[in-house]
């Protein structure tokens, strides 16, 4: 049989040994090669390989002139009312004309929770168990019914849990979904490489392929399409929020009319960081853009540096990685071009591979690394952007850990804190310790409230208003 092109190509680029076993392998296992081989932007690695691999490369990270982002404060914060009422009014505008889409970024799987599948299947709700995904579905539904208008929502998984995510959402009836508005999507891939740049095999006919990062959904959202189905929606403003973080009010109206009012291409919320060490982005300014500096990147003295005229940390702005995006922003990002491309991170890693003999490695420390994108460093490439403030407790209880910090125990503290507040604005009387916490599990579905307002407009009409008791659960 005659070399296939591919092969040659991976020849001409100094990667012929990933075909080094081919002709060993069973004719399937041959093709799967060739397929997963064709996935590989040759140019795109030898590039990463010169430029994050080479001995004198640096971090890429240049803290010039780096200052700190603004950012809109909150009203009680010494924001401005006014604007902030009229970016609601306009966000619900948006909504009632159906200009807006839900996203969320699903690639990734339970792994530092110990857990074994999508992690969007992670139950987290305190009393009902409800997964992350229900939680999502449940309030883009209710988002939908409030303003007239059924939201898409567009969800990006990976190569490891696609087929596992759509199942779950086939088994649960899409958590009542009209199922043609739910799109999944699978993100790119990018091989691994040695520290000399050579692509690691991770078995004689299998390619060592991970995820791209969560940057790689913008050019994704392209390729796969849901750009050109937002279009002939008339969606151009894309909802963005991670699949850990079950407290985020993934579509909200005074976001989404900041962003809209300033015309911006990407916005962005941020939280004040809880401590210097908070492990979160940090938005900063330089040269007259927007960027967010990772906290693995941010030197130690810059994430503690206090500024001595408010005696708070200098770097406050954290990035709970919820942002809005133009469409037209996204595709501009994904088509690329000149100076425009998110840049890729390098991330060193112990990668299970096969030596020249075909035997099986298991590295003790790394041997190699893996590429990946980030969405935040779409920022500066972005028109007017613009960023907000948000509390804390509105929007932000992540389940990253098992235990202790972000965990399920945290998040379904931080959930119950959020029925209890709004039950009590509502002036139901709930008891609670100090830290807002009641003394049994209580839960609202977010079919009956997923904000203040949507709940204060549900308690107002429920009569008779109920016991609020241990196992409470308020629907509609
Ligand atoms: C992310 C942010 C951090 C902060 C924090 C808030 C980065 C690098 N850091 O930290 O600044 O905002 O979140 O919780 O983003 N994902 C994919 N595909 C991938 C990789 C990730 O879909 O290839 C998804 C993943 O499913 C999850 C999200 O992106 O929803 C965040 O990923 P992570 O857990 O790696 O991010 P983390 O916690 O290090």
């Amino acid at each position: 049989m005659a070399k296939p092109t591919i092969v040659e190509a991976f020849e001409r680029a100094g990667q012929g040994h990933v075909f080094a076993f081919f002709d060993q392998l069973a004719p399937a296992a041959q093709k799967q090669l060739l397929a997963d081989a064709a996935e590989i932007d040759l140019q795109e690695i030898d590039h990463l390989t010169r430029t994050l691999l080479a001995k004198d490369a640096t971090t890429g990270l240049n803290l010039d002139g780096l200052a700190p982002a603004p950012y809109e404060r909150l009203p009680e914060k010494g924001g401005d009312a006014k604007t902030w009422t009229a970016a609601k009014t306009a966000g619900e505008a948006a909504l009632r004309v159906g200009r807006v889409a839900a996203f969320t970024v699903a690639g990734g799987q339970g792994t530092r929770l110990g857990y074994d599948g999508p992690k969007g299947t992670f139950p987290v709700t305190p009393i009902r168990k409800k997964t992350l995904f229900q939680v999502f579905a449940e309030k883009i539904r209710a988002v939908g019914v409030r303003y007239g208008k059924p939201l898409p929502w567009f969800i990006m998984t990976s190569h490891a849990n696609h087929a596992a995510t759509e199942s779950f959402f086939a088994e649960h009836a899409f958590f009542g979904l009209d199922r043609g508005h739910v799109h999944f999507f699978r993100q790119g891939r990018m091989p691994a490489v040695d520290l000399q740049g050579k692509i690691l095999l991770e078995d004689k006919g299998v390619i060592a392929m991970s995820p791209d990062g969560h940057g790689g959904s913008l050019r994704a959202l392209d390729r796969s399409g849901a750009l050109d189905l937002m279009d002939k929606a008339g969606i151009d403003i894309l909802s963005y929020f991670q699949v850990d973080n079950p407290l985020v009010r993934g579509i909200d109206p005074a976001f989404i009319g900041w962003h809209v009012l300033r015309g911006s291409e990407m916005s962005s919320k941020m939280v004040p960081k809880a401590y210097a060490g908070e492990k979160v982005g940090h938005f900063c300014a330089q040269n007259g853009q927007a960027i967010v500096i990772e906290y693995s990147d941010l030197p130690k003295s810059y994430q503690e540096e206090i500024d001595p005229a408010i005696g708070a940390l200098r770097y406050i702005a954290g990035s709970i990685a919820i942002h809005i995006f133009d469409t037209k922003f996204i595709r501009r990002m994904a088509v690329g071009g000149e100076g425009v491309a998110l840049p890729f991170h390098r991330a060193d890693k112990k990668i299970p591979t096969i030596d020249a003999a075909g035997n099986a490695v298991k590295p003790d420390k790394p041997n190699g690394v893996k590429f990946e994108m980030f969405v935040f460093d779409a920022l500066p490439f972005a028109k007017n952007p613009v960023i907000i403030e948000t509390r804390r407790e509105d929007d932000f209880s992540p389940v990253k850990n098992a235990d202790g910090l972000d965990s399920p125990r945290t998040c379904a503290d931080d959930q119950l804190r959020q029925f209890t507040r709004w039950l009590k604005a509502n002036g139901a009387a709930v008891p609670a310790d100090t830290i807002g916490l009641p003394p049994f599990a209580i839960e609202v579905s977010p079919l009956f409230g997923y904000d203040e307002d949507s709940f204060a407009d549900a308690w107002k009409k429920l009569s008779p208003k109920p016991e609020i008791k241990a196992g409470l659960y308020l629907q509609p």
